[in-house]
């Protein structure tokens, strides 16, 4: 079963939105196997944004993810990791369409409550990050079954 990392950034644990939006995710049926609450550091922010580091951006975005708690996550299910950034919409709040987490919730490119991983490459490398093996908890939900069909997960 696939793997994604997600993060609630420091909006979202700031205006009080954490179960509000992790509810879309219990509701989608998408399984929560990893989670815990922290503060990112300046040097796990120059990890994680990595590909940004150099770009002009990067100082405020360094700001602001450091600035609050975050709730890390990893997520497991078929196709878990398109199915979140389609979840999550458009990167800017501005851009992103009505229904999407990002579009009922941001107005904002920096300010979009939650980061997603958007390739198996960056689940792995983002989980690595912010998890050790042993906290990813290999778990069967009972209520799975009425989430899917036997043979779809
Ligand atoms: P996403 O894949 O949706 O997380 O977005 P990107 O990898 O393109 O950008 C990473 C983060 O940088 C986003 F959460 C938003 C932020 N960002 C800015 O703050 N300013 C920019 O000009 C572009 C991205």
């Amino acid at each position: 079963m696939e793997r994604t990392f997600v993060m609630f950034k420091p909006d979202c644990i700031e205006r009080g939105l954490l179960g509000r939006i992790l509810s879309r995710f219990e509701d989608k049926g998408l399984r929560l196997v990893a989670m815990k609450m922290l503060r990112v550091t300046p040097e796990v922010a120059k990890q994680h944004y990595a590909e940004h580091v150099a770009k002009p951006f990067y100082p405020g975005l360094e700001e602001f993810i450091t600035a609050a708690p975050v709730v890390a996550c990893v997520f497991a299910g078929p196709e878990v990791i398109r199915v979140v950034r389609d979840m999550l919409g458009a990167t800017s709040g501005l851009k992103a369409a009505p229904g999407t987490i990002r579009g009922d919730h941001s107005s904002s490119r920096q300010m979009n409550l939650v980061h997603a991983s958007d390739s198996p490459e960056s689940a792995a490398r983002e989980i690595g990050i912010y998890f050790k093996p042993a906290e990813l908890l290999d778990w069967d939900p009972t209520l799975a079954c009425w989430f899917q069909a036997p043979g779809e997960a």
